[in-house]
């Protein structure tokens, strides 16, 4: 069934060849009967919207997966505290990367609503930066069907407020969960905004604003939102859902309140620094003095999920080490700075590979320069110095496609970001 789904989904994408086609992937089995919403939303907007599904191999993958990750943390419930969670850490990050996204949602969260013998998981924020972090250790999954029942009143309460908020002062994602807990759709339109490359965020944006009159309504966004994530119900209730601490947050309890470009893409800019801080904090800079993480830290982080061999790994670590040891580490400012580029994902490799003309790789002044394109941020020299010392292989000065892309691709892979981009095609090219 998926299969076939995403098949002509993708088809469908690839006809409009000549007008640009802002695609949300989904490859959520639980919700996979898309076709009928693409029709209104084609035609009202111009801009069109379609839930294609990239997923057939999340789809074998997950009956491979869910058991073992579930295995692992019934074996973290037997023994107590004794238990492997190295195991563990794997396996929730094979799931992030090769499960569905409903398998993702109903893995990381914690809660559950029940309203007329119907069920619904819930997620805290903190469930959310698990969900979308590899090698997270804040808390672990709970795994489907372990959940904590809560009703309305919890939901918004100070004590579920005081368990699931996270380690960071003035944080978006904290202040979401003041006004609630994270439904399904809010979940998907928070992964969808962490993997829209930044530069695509107007064109998002139009699609959402169904009227064209330059605001999102709550009415509006659930309209868009619904199709994305594949929802059957009836979505004046999702307008309504009292529950969304996202819809709470971005639209009022009343839901007066309306998203403009700008909002949206500072609510954008505030979520992936939130995440961002709580990766880097993860090194321990509370014990610098000038509160950095080492460069080797750095790298050891920006290698995590990347797809080169581990003894390979360690060969390229200690050649940062032996460059950059003593030296004064990397700073939040520029962690930050150099993950918002990444986050640009696929907008940094075609810069790559449009200034690459000569399929050297780029050099370290070029780098700076496509990161400015990118993601409008200024990356430090310093950070460039040490990514070429990691990544520059055959040492010739220039970056190439190939050498960065093992740790590009998979860096976006290991978020489950492939599965949720608002992507943008343009022709027979999906960026
Ligand atoms: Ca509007
Ligand atoms: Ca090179």
């Amino acid at each position: 069934m998926i299969r076939i789904l995403g098949r002509n989904a993708a088809a469908w994408a690839g006809k409009r060849s000549t007008a640009a086609v802002v695609t949300a992937t989904n490859n959520n089995q639980y919700h996979s009967n898309n076709n009928n919403q693409r029709g209104p939303l084609l035609t009202g907007v111009g801009v069109a919207l379609a839930a294609g599904a990239a997923g057939a191999l999340a789809y074998s993958m997950q009956d491979e997966i869910l058991p073992k990750v579930e295995a692992a943390q019934k074996s973290k419930a037997a023994s107590g505290t004794d238990y492997d969670e190295k195991e563990l850490i794997e396996q929730e990050n094979r799931l992030r990367q090769f499960g569905t996204m409903d398998n993702i949602y109903r893995f990381f969260s914690t809660y559950q609503f029940i309203q007329d013998r119907k069920k619904e998981a819930l997620m805290s924020v903190k469930d959310f930066y698990n969900a979308v972090a590899p090698g997270s250790i804040l808390t672990h999954g709970t795994g489907q069907g372990t959940y904590v029942i809560v009703t309305l009143d919890e939901i918004t309460s100070g004590k579920t407020y005081e368990t699931e908020k996270l380690p960071i002062q003035d944080s978006v994602l904290n202040k979401i969960q003041l006004c609630g807990l994270l439904t399904y759709i809010d979940f998907v339109f928070l992964l969808n905004i962490l993997s829209t490359p930044r530069r695509y965020l107007d064109i998002a944006f139009h699609a959402f604003d169904v009227s064209a009159d330059g605001n999102c309504e709550a009415k509006e966004f659930v309209h868009v939102m619904a199709a994305i994530a594949g929802y059957k119900g009836d979505t004046e209730k999702l307008v309504n859902d009292p529950k969304s601490g996202l819809m709470n947050y971005l639209f009022g309890k009343d839901r007066t309140k309306v998203l403009n470009p700008d909002r949206f893409k500072r609510f954008q800019r505030e979520l992936i620094q939130d995440i961002l801080y709580l990766e880097f904090m993860r090194y321990g800079p509370e014990k610098d003095k000038y509160h950095n993480i080492s460069e080797v830290d750095f790298c050891t982080h920006l290698l995590y999920n990347s797809s080169i061999p581990s003894k390979k790994k360690a060969k390229l670590l200690k050649r940062v080490d032996k460059v950059f040891s003593g030296t004064k580490g990397v700073s939040f400012e520029e962690f930050k700075n150099f993950y918002y580029v990444l986050f640009g994902g696929a907008d940094l490799e075609r810069a790559m590979f449009f200034l690459d003309s000569e399929k050297k790789g780029v050099t370290r002044a070029e780098f700076i320069d496509i990161a400015r394109w990118v993601a409008n941020r200024d990356i430090s020299e310093h950070i460039v110095d040490v990514v070429f010392t990691l990544l520059d292989e055959d040492g010739d000065e220039h970056l190439s496609i190939k050498e960065f892309q093992p740790v590009l691709f998979q860096w976006r892979h290991s978020r489950g970001f492939q599965k949720a981009s608002l992507l943008v095609s343009l022709g027979h090219l999906k960026i």
